[in-house]
């Protein structure tokens, strides 16, 4: 599969679930449930994903040069945290500036190359739970608050950021799922 394979099979490898669209907003209140219930269902669907693999599928990188499958679940445990801080500082801060956080050097830490998933599964079945109880409490007009990214300057709302993360969560678990069919595992 390496040797040959074509830009298109690439794509494909990295974005399983297709490129995230972004203009995309959770602005009314069926598609903020709509996300609300993939936020809610993803700790269970990834504990189910990665719950049959060993410590040598789970050191496998998800394709040729990509993360490991552990590397994987560590940086979904980062990138939520620091997402439902994201929205805990926009909801109790005027348009905050948020930090911005290097995923790919926090994946290369010790951390994140070495140590059992359980501690990041149980995060992010904890961060998810906290989540869906701040995302079934937001009104239309707290979806529209926001912060601002330090690097870019460009102001983020709510309702985009949990665009964000509903295919986030959707994204790395198909990278998880199509390995182990590919693999047949
Ligand atoms: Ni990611």
């Amino acid at each position: 599969m390496t040797a040959t394979m074509t830009e298109q099979e690439l794509e494909q490898l990295k974005y399983p679930t297709g490129r995230r669209d972004p203009k995309l907003r959770a602005g009314t209140p069926q598609r903020l449930a709509e996300c609300t219930a993939v936020i809610e269902a993803f700790p269970r669907k990834l504990r189910a994903a990665v719950g049959t693999m060993n410590d040598a599928q789970l050191d496998m990188p998800y394709r040729p040069g990509g993360w490991t499958v552990r590397q994987l679940v560590h940086h979904i445990a980062d990138s939520h945290m620091n997402a439902l801080i994201r929205f805990k500082w926009a909801l109790s801060e005027d348009e905050p500036t948020i930090k911005a956080y290097k995923q790919d050097l926090w994946a290369e830490q010790a951390d994140a190359r070495t140590m059992p998933i359980c501690a990041s599964l149980d995060i992010v079945s904890g961060v998810h739970a906290r989540w869906v109880v701040i995302l079934n409490a937001l009104s239309a007009k707290d979806l529209e608050r926001g912060f601002v990214h330090p690097e870019t300057h460009r102001r983020q709302d709510l309702a985009e950021t949990l665009e964000i993360y509903t295919w986030h969560s959707g994204h790395h678990l198909a990278h998880i799922t199509r390995l182990k069919e590919r693999e047949g595992w």
